[in-house]
């Protein structure tokens, strides 16, 4: 029989990922103390409130809030299972800022006592879960540290990457099937029993260097392809041949699924885990790399086409739709639609280029130096546009009458309006 967890969980960083799975263990009868450096996150928490939208989380976590399963709190409690949910960044030399891990790690280690489990969710590069045990080994000289080959171990140290599409979490954190690498086999099968209490999908266990290479060879695999898309666009604009159709004539054949070129490629997750696999093979990653190069040019490409067309008119006006990285969530980080409209906005000073997006209601940093560009309501931004720009496909921008696009330039990132 396999195990079941029973006892209480405490979870390191309450974003995207930590929270969501705060919440599913919550609802499993579990109690759950929610971690977060962020005081503003953990009064909010404690509130029953959720910091940001994701479909169905925040009706859960009122529930597990109110029912007293979920608890908030900046100091990490002692408990009997540990899962490090926090960022990995990557530096400028684009290797993987470990920090927060770190200090997440530094953090468990005098609360840990023997017959714990620590599980590292956070993308990771390879050798980053062996990092954990020897941050927290250095600190607990008392504790024995698991070893490969060895039994007897004190703690039980795992990798669990989470995999979950935003969006879709909710329904994803049960559905997926979860992979476990253990620092030893025994490591493995002692987080499994976590995962065991929520996940319907299989729970495949392996070491934990292998759970690490999975993770960031999936996310880099989306890009490969994405890349792929985006340069079939680019070729095909390039022998005024229609991408769009192209790509729905080829994807009748049974055995191919080209993916959409769109404005680039965002989000904290694809745009960064890749580069973790080029900086441990610099010499061997040569596709992965490109793929990067070439989903990271599409935001000037697009923003080159925009200020080309722009040209054509004396005076005119621009409307870009969309500032989150994909469509229907309010995530706007690393958000190639921000990068072109940054970018339109930088080359064009005298235009005026109204911004609109449903989730987003106030200027982005990154683009509040522009004196040129205001958010506008989609419809009014639109209706004063010569030029309308298509960043991202959310549901109203689909929507939208081809009525109120005819007779502006418009220029479909997404292909929604196809
Ligand atoms: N995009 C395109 N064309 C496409 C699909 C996506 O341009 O055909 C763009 C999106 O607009 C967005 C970016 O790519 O800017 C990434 O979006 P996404 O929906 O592909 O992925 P994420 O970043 O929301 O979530 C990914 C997922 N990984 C995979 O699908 C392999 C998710 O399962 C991971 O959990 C997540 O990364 C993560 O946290 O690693």
């Amino acid at each position: 029989m396999s195990d079941v967890f029973k006892s209480r969980v405490a979870i390191l960083g309450m974003g995207y990922i930590g929270l969501p799975t705060a919440v599913v263990i919550a609802t499993r009868g579990i109690d759950v103390i929610g971690v977060d450096i962020n005081p503003a996150t953990v009064a909010a928490l404690s509130r029953g409130e959720v910091p940001f939208v994701e479909p169905d989380l925040a009706v859960a976590v009122s529930g597990a809030v109110a029912m007293g399963r979920l608890t908030a709190t900046t100091e990490t409690p002692e408990a009997e299972a540990f899962i490090i949910a926090v960022p990995t960044p990557f530096n400028e030399d684009r290797t993987a800022d470990l920090s927060y891990v770190k200090a997440a790690a530094e953090q468990i280690a005098p609360r840990l006592k023997s017959g714990n489990i620590v599980v590292l969710e956070s993308t990771s590069p390879p050798g980053t879960t062996q990092k954990v045990g020897d941050w927290i080994g250095a600190l607990r000289p008392d504790l024995r540290m698991p070893r490969d080959g060895e039994t007897g171990a004190d703690v039980f140290i795992a990798h669990c990457p989470e995999r979950v599409l935003p969006g879709r979490i909710m329904i994803e954190m049960i559905t997926n099937d979860r992979v476990v690498g253990g620092l030893t086999p025994r490591c493995a099968e002692k987080a499994a029993s976590i995962y065991r209490l929520f996940a319907q999908g299989e729970i495949l266990l392996t070491d934990a260097a292998s759970a690490e290479m999975a993770k960031l060879v999936e996310n880099a695999y989306r890009d490969v392809n994405i890349a792929f898309a985006n340069e079939i666009s680019l070729i095909s604009e390039s022998l005024h041949i229609d991408v769009w159709e192209v790509i729905r004539l080829a994807n009748r054949h049974p055995r191919v699924n080209i993916l959409s070129p769109g404005p680039g490629v965002g989000g904290h997750c694809i745009p960064v885990d890749p580069w973790f696999i080029v900086s441990a093979a610099p010499q061997l990653s040569r596709l992965i790399r490109t793929a990067r190069e070439v989903n990271d040019h599409r935001p000037h490409h697009v923003a080159g086409q925009v200020v080309e067309n722009a040209k054509r008119f004396r005076s005119p006006t621009i409307a870009c739709l969309g500032l989150t990285f994909k469509a229907n969530v309010d995530d706007v980080r690393e958000s190639p639609a921000i990068d072109v409209v940054g970018l339109i906005a930088k080359a064009l000073p005298d235009v005026e280029i109204l911004v609109s997006d449903p989730y987003v209601s106030v200027m982005p940093g990154l683009l509040s130096k522009y004196d040129n560009l205001h958010l506008e309501g989609a419809h009014q931004a639109v209706e004063r546009a010569d030029i309308v720009v298509l960043l991202v496909e959310h549901e109203p921008f689909k929507a939208m009458r081809h009525t109120r696009l005819a007779g502006k330039v418009i220029y479909d990132t997404r292909g929604a309006w196809h």
